[in-house]
């Protein structure tokens, strides 16, 4: 698949959920660098750099994406030769894939750890971290169920139920407005991340801030799972996470919408959870207080406050 397809596929959500994203675009990096003709070491690294610009407009939120793009092109400039370049985006590519799909296993068994024999998890939108973890409980012989969020407007609680259903996990699946009813059933939150600030604030899909709060009132613990990729070493320098607004045709139609002249629509498709409604934060590194954000971004994402470009 060209680069430009797997772009467009991140933008219309055809490839989605944070993990995925960042492991299809540094793919999609290393076909490309292996597709391109001889042309000279800076046209190489200038195309690059390019390929680099389209992915990163695809979606602005989730930071896995910046984070797998320069994980996949560091010390480009620094290479010596075009054949050099080309082999160190394909050696950093398949190393990042390779990392970020054992980073999910090991989130899992962590996550496993936490949910014991007879609790009801409650779950948010389609995280691929999150649900690793359910499974890997069921799979340990845990007598678990889910509470399982529709998620609107793009219903990913569907692909969630279908998953929990293989797996044969009892499921309730619920109205996104249905949460703090159904929260006295819940023993436990879990919920997947698409960025993770410095504060250890946790932006994820739109509806995670609401859960988390009833979980607070409730006094169940909310666990994020979230692989150290998802955290944003910009947000040390004070830059804010941008919140994706997707098209208002997703939420109403544009016929309805056209004959509700003073109804304006709005879809801002993820919020932001305060560390103070978060229990832990669950990475590959280990499960960590939120407040310890800034420790993974030094330790795994060679975070330099000095840098100009993190
Ligand atoms: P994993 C998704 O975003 C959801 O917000 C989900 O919680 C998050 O990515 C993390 O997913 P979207 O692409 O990386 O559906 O854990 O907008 O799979």
């Amino acid at each position: 698949m060209s680069l430009e397809k797997t772009a467009e596929q991140i933008r219309t959500m055809e490839i989605r959920g944070a993990g995925k994203i960042a492991r299809e675009a540094a793919a999609a990096l290393r076909d490309h660098a292996e597709s391109l003709p001889e042309a000279g070491l800076s046209a190489f690294v200038s195309e690059m750099n390019r390929a680099a610009e389209v992915l990163l407009a695809t979606r602005p939120t989730a930071v896995s994406l910046p984070n797998a793009v320069n994980i996949t092109l560091a010390g480009l400039s620094a290479a010596e030769t075009e054949s050099e370049a080309r082999a160190l985006v394909k050696s950093q590519a398949d190393r990042f894939v390779a990392a970020s799909t054992k980073a999910v296993e090991r989130i899992a068994e962590i996550c496993a750890s936490r949910i014991s024999d007879g609790m009801t998890i409650m779950t948010h939108c389609n995280s691929k971290a999150a649900l690793a973890g359910i499974l890997l409980a069921k799979q340990q012989g845990k007598n678990i169920s889910v509470i399982a969020t529709e998620v609107r407007p793009w219903n990913q609680g569907l692909l969630t139920i279908k998953t929990l259903n293989d797996h044969e996990i009892p499921t309730t699946y619920i109205v996104d407005s249905a949460v703090r009813t159904f929260m006295k059933e819940a023993d436990l939150v879990i919920v997947g991340a698409d960025a993770v600030t410095v504060k250890g604030a946790v932006v994820n899909k739109i509806g995670t801030s609401q859960i988390a709060l009833a979980a607070h009132e409730a006094r169940k613990n909310v666990l994020v799972a979230a692989e150290t990729y998802k955290f944003a070493p910009k947000t040390a320098l004070g830059h804010h996470i941008e919140i994706e607004e997707r098209p208002t045709s997703e939420v109403l139609s544009p016929e309805t919408a056209a004959g509700l002249p003073f109804v304006t629509v709005r879809n801002p498709v993820f919020d932001v959870t305060p560390p103070r409604y978060i229990d832990v934060i669950v990475t590959e590194a280990g499960a960590i207080p939120p407040e310890a954000a800034y420790t993974i971004m030094k330790e795994y994402l060679s975070f330099n406050p000095e840098q100009e470009n993190p």
